[in-house]
């Protein structure tokens, strides 16, 4: 098997080398053709392999696992290296816009680009493997034998309103990042080095090339989006806060200051709908319970899931391959460490799709299973494409599929499915959008962070010394948010959030939020449907339906703007679709927010 392997890479580099010795002065576009073809069909197998790989490394994870992936990832990460240095010959000549566009993403399809030494590329793909593994593994033992995981860490926070616990269970969780803090900072040092090797000044420049803007353009959009939605955003901080101080006292809760981190309903306080009991409206307000609708139909996980699919097939998608349901893992196993974090997997770029998450029977992960649903479906319908183009318009709209979709689980759509009995009446309209702004609006200033951060750290800017530091002082900027225990540079805050030691980029979460919105409001258009904004589901609409998957289906072969603009008539990004949808909400919290000082 291996040395097959072996014999079969000799071979495509091989032709890869041959290519340059037969024209070393000037290569031809159908040189450049041919070579991209080659490269493609080289990359896509070992991404499958590698996809396997890590698949079980996640679902199973063991020394034996982690070794197996990082064998395989190395692979990988080795071809497109390679390939990405030959390409480098082909930079001068003029090429149709589809094959330079394929040349660019190609740069851009690792997130981790590695140096060009051997030894370099395989002890950083190790790191990277280490470090998503022990985040997997990670636990909070509050006694020798009461160990919690990931998932009872989230139902704590969730639902303890005892703020000793709730602090001794964040700082307990906190403490999985500290261990990473050495090999983050030399994964830095080593993906920087493979990013200026491809040309670029540093990972984070090379993670914004990909949004068909300069990065500076880039930077800009950020800020003219933030300005946007900030105000909103205090509103929402403004009212959340003094709830709280109400709850907790002002001791704990100072009422002109930032809001303790733990006190929100989340490990990461990155969307507060768990606090929602707390903020003052009347018991069942909005007039029904997500979570215990679904607890009374004693639904799976399974089940859980079908409502997902269901939703994408009364659009007009294809309903699922039977595979999915056989391969995903959709519960928690008993007996073994999985990165329990939620991800949606395109094994074969065709139809082995899974889904690998520790559904819980909860609204939140309702919601989630949409979510993710959405990257499935966004894979199959984007699988005829060449395999460079076999992605996202960006990585915003990946993210903001299963969103957009989740945003029209209305009353009127639980009714409709035969989950909910009564409509609530018209009152309920601002509970219902309270829960929604505690998940949509608190995370906004969050979304936007994590990345603000890691592009200093891949700058230099933020040097290791600082990590912890710097990353607060964002929290605290953005977010108004603070930890409720010191924090040093012993500590590594950022190592505790998934995204950071799996190196998955985060401003994608940021532009998915504002964008299903703009998905959401054009969809909700093309069903007919006329009244308020936030009361809209477009379920069982096939006008949506064909109009989303005829833009799901381009996948990133084309600028991202002239995707948008197929869906939406816009070609910009643009946060008045949020704004509009939460108008009836603003109004209400300035109204309960009157006297108050906002801000922190
Ligand atoms: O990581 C995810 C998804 C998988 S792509 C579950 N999300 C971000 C997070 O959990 O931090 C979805 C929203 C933000
Ligand atoms: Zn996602």
């Amino acid at each position: 098997m291996k040395s097959c392997f072996v014999t079969s890479l000799t071979f495509a580099l091989l032709i890869l080398l041959a290519v340059p010795s037969q024209a070393a002065s000037a290569p031809t576009a159908a040189e450049a053709q041919e070579f991209m073809k080659n490269g493609e069909d080289r990359l896509r197998e070992l991404t499958i392999k590698a996809s396997r790989a890590t698949w079980v490394q996640e679902n199973f994870i063991t020394d034996d696992t982690e070794a197996i992936a990082a064998d395989a990832q190395d692979e990988l990460t080795a071809a497109s290296t390679e390939l990405i240095e030959q390409a480098k010959r082909f930079e001068a000549i003029k090429l149709p816009p589809d094959l330079a566009r394929k040349f660019l993403l190609l740069k851009l399809q690792n997130p981790a680009p590695a140096p060009k030494d051997p030894k370099l590329r395989r002890e950083m793909t190790e790191i990277a493997t280490s470090l998503d593994g022990d985040y997997g593994k990670g636990k909070y033992c509050r006694k020798p034998n009461d160990c919690l995981d990931i998932t009872a860490i989230e139902k704590i926070l969730s639902d303890s309103r005892n703020p000793e616990e709730l602090k001794d269970i964040w700082a307990g969780w906190h403490k999985v990042g500290a261990p990473m803090r050495q090999r983050y900072a030399r994964f830095v040092e080593l993906s920087n080095q493979g990013a200026r090797e491809q040309g670029f000044k540093d990972t984070g420049v090379l993670w914004r090339a990909g949004y068909d803007m300069t990065p500076e353009q880039f930077d800009a959009e950020l800020e003219r989006l933030w300005t946007q939605v900030r105000p909103l955003y205090l509103s929402l901080h403004t009212y959340v806060r003094a709830r709280l101080t109400q709850k907790y006292g002002p001791q704990i809760v100072p009422p002109n200051g930032p809001i303790p981190a733990h006190l929100l309903g989340n490990p990461w306080a990155q969307t507060w709908g768990n606090i929602f009991p707390l903020l003052g409206l009347p018991e069942n307000g909005s007039g029904y319970d997500l979570t215990q609708l679904l607890q009374n139909k004693n639904l799976d996980a399974k089940g859980m899931a079908q409502y997902g699919e269901n939703f994408y097939k009364s659009l007009g998608f294809d309903p699922l391959p039977g595979t999915f349901w056989e391969r995903s893992l959709l519960t928690k196993p008993r007996d073994r460490d999985v990165v329990c974090h939620a991800n949606a997997w395109d094994i074969d770029t065709k139809d082995d799709l899974r889904v690998k998450m520790c559904i819980q029977i909860r609204d939140e992960d309702f919601v989630t299973i949409h979510h993710e649903m959405g990257h499935t479906f966004y894979y199959r319908e984007y699988k005829n494409q060449p395999f460079l183009f076999e992605n996202g318009a960006n990585d915003g709209f990946h993210e903001a599929i299963g969103d957009t979709m989740a945003l029209s689980i209305t009353p009127e759509y639980l009714k409709q499915i035969g989950l909910l009995e009564q409509l609530p009446p018209a009152e309920a309209d601002i509970p219902i959008l309270l829960r929604r702004a505690l998940e949509k609006v608190a995370f906004l200033p969050f979304g936007l962070m994590i990345d603000k951060w890691r592009w200093k750290v891949f700058s230099g800017e933020i040097k290791p010394e600082n990590y912890n530091q710097a990353w607060w002082d964002l929290r605290l900027q953005y977010q108004g948010v603070t930890p409720p225990v010191a924090r040093s540079e012993a500590d590594f805050d950022p190592g505790a959030k998934y995204h950071i030691p799996s190196n998955t980029p985060y401003m994608r979460y940021f532009l998915a939020d504002i964008l299903q919105f703009q998905f959401y409001r054009s969809l909700c258009k093309e069903s007919g449907y006329k009244g308020p904004l936030n009361r809209c589901t477009f379920f069982n609409s096939k006008e949506a339906g064909a109009k989303f998957r005829k833009m799901l289906q381009m996948g990133n072969s084309r600028p991202w703007q002239d995707e948008l603009e197929a869906v939406t008539g816009q070609r910009e990004m643009d946060a008045t679709a949020i704004l509009d949808y939460f108008a009836p909400l603003q109004k209400w919290l300035d109204e309960q927010n009157k006297g108050q000082k906002a801000g922190w």
